[in-house]
Parts: C-alpha cells; sequence; structure tokens
C-alpha cells in the first residue's frame, strides 16, 4: 500500500551499525564496545530515558556526507515499505551545540532528498525541529542560523522532552516561523496532557499534532480535532517502546479513527524502536484487530494530511 510517512526524526533512523561506522571513520569515541551492545541498551522506561541514548548517538554525525548517509539509508529503507512521501524530521541543535555548522546538517539531508526522488521515486522534505528541553532564545538563534537555507526545509516543529517544557514556550519563534510561511507541526499530547495539544493549536497555530494520543482523556479535544481534521502522527511501536502504553493491544488508535480523527501510522525512531513503517502497520493490526477499511482510511489520511500538492494528494487518495 503507498502511503506518506510523516514522523520521522532522522537521527533516530541512524542503526547501530551505521553509528559504529561513523564512529570509527571520525575518531569519535562511544560508551559502548559493540553493535550488540549498543542494541542492548535499547530498554526504555519512558521518553527521556530514550531522548538520553538517542542524543549520545547522534554524535557520532560530524560531516555532511554522514547526514546525507544517514538520510540515504532511511530513504532506501522506507522504499523498501513502498513509503512514496516523507516529511522529515531534523534536530538541528544536536549537531550545532557540538560546533556542526548548520549549512553541514542541512545541506547533507537536502542532498539525500534530492537523490531520493531521481533514483527511489521517494519525495522527500524535511522539517527543523525546535529542542523544547533548550530556551526559546536558543530556538530564535537556530532559525536565524537556518535562514540562508530556507528554500530546502519546508517547516518546523518542536520535539524532545516534552512534561514541563508546553508549547507556549516557543510561541514567539512560532509566530515568526509562521510569517517566513513555513508549515508548522508540533509534538504534544505524547507522554504530555491534553492541555498541550490545546496550545499548540491554540498559541502556536500548528497544523499537525505529532502524537496526540492523550487527547482521547478529553472529550472536547477530541471534538475539536474531528471537526477540524487535525492530522495526529501516531507513532505506536514508539508509543509501546516508551511506555506510553503498557502492551500494543491497549493502544488508543482505533478509538481515534473510529472518532473520525485523522489519525496516521508512522515510525517515530525506526532504529531505536523495533520497526519501520510496515513493521509498525503489521504489528498494530496484528494486536488491535484494526480492519482493511482502517488500513485504506490510514494511507489516505497520511496523504490527506501531508504538505504535498493537491495534484499528488489525488494521485493517490
Ligand atoms: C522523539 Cl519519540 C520522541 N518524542 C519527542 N522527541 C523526540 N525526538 C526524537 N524522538
Ligand atoms: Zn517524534
Amino acid at each position: 500500500m503507498p502511503k506518506a510517512e510523516l514522523h520521522i526524526h532522522i537521527e533516530g533512523s541512524l542503526e547501530p551499525e551505521l553509528i559504529f561506522a561513523m564512529a570509527a571513520r571520525n575518531g569519535v569515541a562511544i560508551a559502548y564496545s559493540s553493535v550488540e551492545e549498543l542494541r542492548q541498551a535499547y530498554a526504555f522506561s519512558n521518553l527521556q530515558s530514550f531522548l538520553d541514548i538517542y542524543y549520545a548517538g547522534a554524535s557520532v554525525l560530524l560531516h555532511e556526507q554522514d547526514f546525507h548517509d544517514m538520510a540515504w539509508a532511511y530513504l532506501e529503507r522506507a522504499a523498501a515499505d513502498n513509503v512514496v512521501h516523507a516529511e522529515i524530521f531534523f534536530d538541528p541543535q544536536t549537531h550545532t551545540a557540538r560546533g556542526v555548522d548548520m549549512g553541514v546538517v542541512i545541506n547533507g539531508l537536502h542532498r539525500a532528498c534530492v537523490e531520493a526522488k531521481a533514483r527511489l521515486g521517494v519525495d522527500a522534505s524535511l522539517i527543523l525541529c525546535f529542542l523544547r528541553h533548550l530556551s526559546e532564545d536558543d530556538a530564535l538563534e537556530t532559525l536565524q542560523q537556518a535562514l540562508p537555507y530556507r528554500d530546502k526545509f519546508i517547516g518546523v516543529g518542536l520535539d524532545s522532552s516534552e512534561v514541563g517544557h508546553p508549547p507556549e514556550k516557543f510561541a514567539r519563534v512560532f509566530e515568526k516561523c509562521r510569517g517566513l510561511g513555513l508549515h508548522l507541526v508540533a509534538h504534544a499530547g505524547e507522554e504530555g496532557p491534553p492541555a498541550y495539544v490545546w496550545t499548540a493549536l491554540d498559541v502556536l497555530k500548528v497544523e499537525r499534532i505529532d502524537h496526540g494520543v492523550q487527547s482521547t482523556k478529553d472529550p472536547a479535544l477530541m471534538k475539536r480535532l474531528a471537526q477540524d481534521r487535525i492530522a495526529l502522527t501516531v507513532c505506536p511501536l514508539s508509543n509501546l517502546k516508551l511506555c506510553v502504553f503498557p502492551q500494543l493491544a491497549d493502544h488508543n488508535i482505533r478509538e481515534l479513527l473510529d472518532a473520525g480523527l485523522a489519525a496516521t501510522i508512522n515510525s517515530d525512531d525506526p532504529a531505536y524502536f523495533g520497526g519501520y513503517m510496515n513493521e509498525n502497520f503489521t504489528q498494530t493490526f496484528a494486536a488491535t484487530g484494526l480492519t482493511a477499511a482502517h488500513a485504506y482510511q490510514l494511507a489516505k489520511n497520511s496523504f490527506d494530511a501531508s504538505f504535498t500538492d493537491a495534484a499528488t494528494k489525488r494521485r493517490y487518495t
């Protein structure tokens, strides 16, 4: 089934084998002695326990070619799962804080996106994410550094540690991005409360909510999301591995879809959470008893919610 992936952190697609290869070629020390030992450390209790190891993994990325190779590996893997359109998150502050130039990050990722269209038939674009555990001033400075590359990304997002860092902390920088004609998305309601989904919509004015699974706790919010067809980019295996739901069978994806919400299925950080797009679909369907009609709706939602042009949407829906 052709589909769009709307929630993938490119640094979360970095497989242990590539982490070790880049560590060796770049002379970067890592705290694990083998690929197996690193993979064994992938046992998480919540979002923060994952983020600590995710930022450590990203420390091997130094050169434009590293960013290119990481994105290319993801795009080849996505193509194998019949992902024909991908909107890819990247976390520039993780790299610029280590002295890597913004141009190195964006040019490397963008070159892989251009090649994906020509060689894989995958349409790929970039969304720059601000790290919400850092200050809004840091986000504003990051936006400034990215402006010379404005034509190489289509939007901005908000990720990292959610609880204690509500969307409204980033009101000014999102307002500025809106003025620049950038698309706006934000993680909200992954671990955080429905109130964060409300302020992502009403203060930041985002077009989609990343995760949003806590929304089922607030009937008025469910009504708003359904009425305005606000898409939720849901990531079932991520939610399982970060203990948002105890088991995949407990996931609320069916409740979201049956309430008329524009939910989609995505992989989030596939190298860490045990599966790319098709794995997310097959495991979720096996565990929750979703039907073929749900599968069609999920694929349709992914194109409808994407930032691609109307002709591409029509081709696939
Ligand atoms: C993330 Cl699963 C998740 N949540 C928030 N921020 C993130 N960055 C990378 N993966
Ligand atoms: Zn995410």
